[in-house]
This record gives structure tokens, C-alpha cells and sequence, in this order.
């Protein structure tokens, strides 16, 4: 089977597919050329950016700074580029995905793994903090995780960018529902960055070891009175330790709230505590933060699309098929999976008449394109709406491969949305396995 592949290139990186939308940028994986290692590309309207200039000599400053911190649970932030129209963020690629879909799907950890996971939040805040770099959104989604299951901090310093691309401030980082954030900083007076950092690591600190946040509620103003208030209840089976400590961060005077040092001291804390090692990256050159933000046309970034055929064979498509196996979801090195495939028997229209008609009874809307669908539902789910792309490839008249791959949204949601999809699909799906146990690697 032949298929057009578009290619697309910006300077050196090759990029791929979308990974997700995030609240400021596209997010793309690509694979730098040169070295083979693969990045994330943050990509962002450059107009928007740039147009504020108070704001943009701010986002260039912790641009800036970002790329001089090297810290093993920062994700580190390579370079800047600009296009014409955009500009690019490349940044470490966190193969690992997300540790809220990690507690999402295993349920709350346990004390060992929460405390390691909350020694490197710390570790990983203190130095920022050092630098002079607040985060000011710390939540679960900006926390990331590498092949070895190290906790990466996504975003930290960039809080102009995403208060300038938001442009509402607070409503639009938190998307509404700040349970993350500090009493002061919904109270709006000028507060400190560094304590109101701490108080969202308390918040992630009691999620990871009860599985739910310790200030909700559907309605606003409560939720924002439960937070001033720090009203919330520790799970009975929380030991005396981790209570002591959340206590200790979740105080809702800033003055008194515990600081880095003495969590440092804490003994729960401590267990088993490694300080992070690393070295300083003093060396990192400025030139393309400069060049990016001068906007000088001579170095823009080359933008390119090849168009370069494709050719996929049965054998390829059956290996692939395997992600068919549900339990793929979860395992291996790669984390969470937000695209999948599966071989499917039927003609094409035929397979899109049905996974039409699986979809729109769970609320999505439909746009095809020939053999391509947008799927987007419509009924907003904890990341906003739920947007899946769907393609159909064919192998043989009567045998295609179906892609299905999240494009927006929440990657839980997805799944639960894939294993449905497949449910309604059963009879054509074609399974590795059916024919000969071979085929079941
Ligand atoms: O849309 P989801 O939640 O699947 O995890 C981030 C989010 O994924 C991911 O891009 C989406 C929009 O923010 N992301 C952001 N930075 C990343 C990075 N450095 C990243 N994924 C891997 N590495």
C-alpha cells in the first residue's frame, strides 16, 4: 500500500506528530536530525507573543534563564526558533507521559513512591527558586515523567508566556478550577513565588498519597473558601509523618508556611533522600533567544514539507496491529499511549459508517474528510474537550488499518473512548491471533 507522507522539517528537527494542545502551545514530538534524539516542540504564534512588549522582555528573560538551568527534574529547554509566523521551544522529550494519567490508572501511591517522586519536586523547585525562577502553575499535568520513571518538571519559568498567551491570567492557567493554587494567589494581593510554589507542591504532595485533591468542589466560590481556609481532611490512613508535613505546607498564611530548608530537615522527608546531582550549565550560549526575539528575518528557521511516499506491507501492518492488545496501553517505556491502530476487515465506507455510528451516541461530532475523521466531543472532560483523529489506510479492499490518535484532550479519556470504539467495533477487527497462534508475539 502506498500513501503520500507529508514530511515536515523546521531547521534541523524533523517533526511529527501533535502530542497534545497545551494552554499556551501546539506541542509536537520531533526527532533532531543530526543526533537522532527526539525533542518536544512548543510552538507558538509569534504575533501573539511578541506583541506586548513589556511582556515580551519578559518572556525572553525567563527564556532565557531556562536555558541555563540543567537540572535532572527540569525538563531542560534545548533552543528557541523562529519561522516567519511562529517561533519554536524545543524541549526534552518526556517519553514517560504524565504522572497524573500514572495515578489516574494505579490509584494513589504509596508512601515510598510519593516521597521519592515529592523529593525531586522539591529538589527540582528549590534550585529554580535559587535562580530566581517561579513556576506559579505547578499542577500534575506540567509534571512529566522520563524512560526511568524520573519525575520532570514541564513549563517552570515560563509563567509570563502563559499568562501572555492566556491573557486572563490566573482563570486561564488554572483553567478555572485552581485547586492547585495558593490562598494568596487567589486573593490577588502580591504574593511570593517561591511559598506559593511550595503550597502547590503540598496539593500534588496529598494527591499522590490519597488518589484526590484535598480542596474540591463544583462550586467556585466554595472551593476558593475551602482553600483560604485550608479545609480539607487527611485520609485516616495517611501515616503520622506525611499528615505533619502536609500540614506544615498546607498553612494558609505564607509567612508561616514551612519553607525549603526545613523540609529539608523534615524527617519524613528525608527517608531515603538523594540530592539530585548535575551539573551547572554556565556555558549556554544566548544567541538564538537574541536573534528570536530582534526578529531578525536572516535567522528564521527553514520550514519545509516533503511529500515522500510511504509504503506500508502486511507484515508491518500485522506487527503493528499489536497495539490492538488494550494492555499495551500501559506498559512500556513509551508510558501512556495517546494514538493507536488496528487491522480491520470490511470496505473503507463501511468502516466509516461504523465508527461513526460508535461515536456519535457518546457525544462526539464528526468531520470526514474523505477517510479521515475529527472527532470532538463536545462535552468537556477534565483537559477540555476530547479530540481524536481517525484514518483509514487501506491494505486490501476488504483489509485496512485504522489510526486512532488523541489530539486533544485528556489521554485517560481517550483510552476510555479507544476501548469503547473497539467494544462497538468487534466484529470487524481483525485480531493478531485469529488465524494462527503465531501471529499472537
Ligand atoms: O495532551 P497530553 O496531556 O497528552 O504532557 C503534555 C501534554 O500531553 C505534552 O504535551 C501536551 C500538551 O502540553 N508535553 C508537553 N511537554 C512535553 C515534553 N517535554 C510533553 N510531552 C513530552 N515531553
Amino acid at each position: 500500500m502506498n500513501r503520500p507522507k507529508v514530511q515536515r522539517r523546521v531547521g534541523k528537527y524533523e517533526v511529527g506528530k501533535t502530542i497534545g494542545q497545551g494552554t499556551f502551545a501546539k506541542v509536537r514530538y520531533a526527532k533532531n536530525a543530526e543526533t537522532g534524539e527526539s525533542v518536544a516542540l512548543k510552538i507558538l504564534d509569534k504575533q501573539k507573543l511578541l506583541k506586548n512588549n513589556k511582556m515580551s522582555v519578559q518572556i525572553k528573560r525567563e527564556i532565557s534563564t531556562m536555558k541555563l538551568i540543567n537540572h535532572p527534574n527540569v525538563v531542560r529547554l534545548y533552543e528557541v526558533l523562529a519561522s516567519k509566523t511562529k517561533i519554536y521551544i524545543v524541549l526534552e522529550f518526556a517519553m514517560g507521559g504524565e504522572l497524573v494519567d500514572k495515578i489516574r490508572h494505579d490509584g494513589r501511591l504509596k508512601e515510598d513512591g510519593a516521597r521519592r517522586y515529592f523529593q525531586q519536586l522539591i529538589n527540582a523547585v528549590d534550585y529554580c527558586h535559587s535562580r530566581g525562577v517561579y513556576h506559579r502553575d505547578l499542577k500534575p499535568e506540567n509534571l512529566l515523567l522520563d524512560g526511568q520513571g524520573n519525575l520532570k518538571i514541564s513549563d517552570f519559568g515560563l509563567s509570563a508566556l502563559s499568562r501572555q498567551a492566556g491573557g486572563d491570567g490566573l482563570l486561564h492557567t488554572t483553567c478555572g478550577t485552581p485547586n492547585y493554587a495558593a490562598p494568596e494567589v487567589l486573593g490577588d494581593q502580591g504574593y511570593d513565588g517561591a511559598t506559593a510554589d511550595l503550597w502547590s507542591c503540598g496539593v500534588i504532595l496529598f494527591e499522590l498519597l490519597s488518589g484526590h485533591l484535598p480542596f474540591e468542589d463544583s462550586n467556585l466560590l466554595t472551593l476558593y473558601n475551602k482553600i483560604t481556609a485550608a479545609e480539607y481532611n487527611c485520609p485516616y490512613w495517611l501515616s503520622p509523618g506525611a499528615k505533619n508535613l502536609i500540614v506544615r505546607i498546607l498553612d494558609p498564611n505564607p509567612t508561616t508556611r514551612i519553607k525549603v530548608p526545613e523540609i529539608l530537615e523534615d524527617a519524613w522527608f528525608k527517608k531515603d533522600y538523594k540530592p539530585a546531582v548535575f551539573e551547572e550549565r554556565e556555558e549556554a550560549k544566548l544567541d538564538d533567544v537574541e536573534d528570536v526575539f530582534k526578529d531578525s528575518e536572516e535567522h528564521h528557521v527553514t520550514e519545509k514539507k516533503e511529500e515522500q511516499p510511504t509504503s506500508i506491507n502486511a507484515f508491518e501492518l500485522i506487527s503493528m496491529s499489536r497495539a490492538l492488545d488494550l494492555g499495551n496501553f500501559f506498559e512500556g517505556e513509551e508510558g501512556f499511549k495517546r494514538e493507536t491502530r488496528f487491522a480491520a476487515i470490511g470496505g473503507a465506507n463501511e468502516l466509516v459508517q461504523k465508527i461513526e455510528a460508535a461515536s456519535k451516541p457518546l457525544g462526539f461530532d464528526i468531520q470526514k474528510n474523505n477517510y479521515k475523521m475529527r472527532l470532538e466531543n463536545v462535552n468537556a472532560g477534565r483537559k477540555g474537550n476530547l479530540e481524536v483523529a481517525t484514518e483509514i489506510f487501506q491494505v486490501s479492499p476488504s483489509l485496512h488499518m485504522v489510526e486512532v490518535r488523541k489530539t486533544k484532550g485528556d489521554t485517560l479519556e481517550f483510552h476510555k473512548f479507544y476501548k469503547k470504539l473497539s467494544t462497538t467495533l468487534k466484529d470487524v477487527v481483525w485480531k493478531s491471533g485469529d488465524t494462527s497462534d503465531n501471529n499472537n508475539k
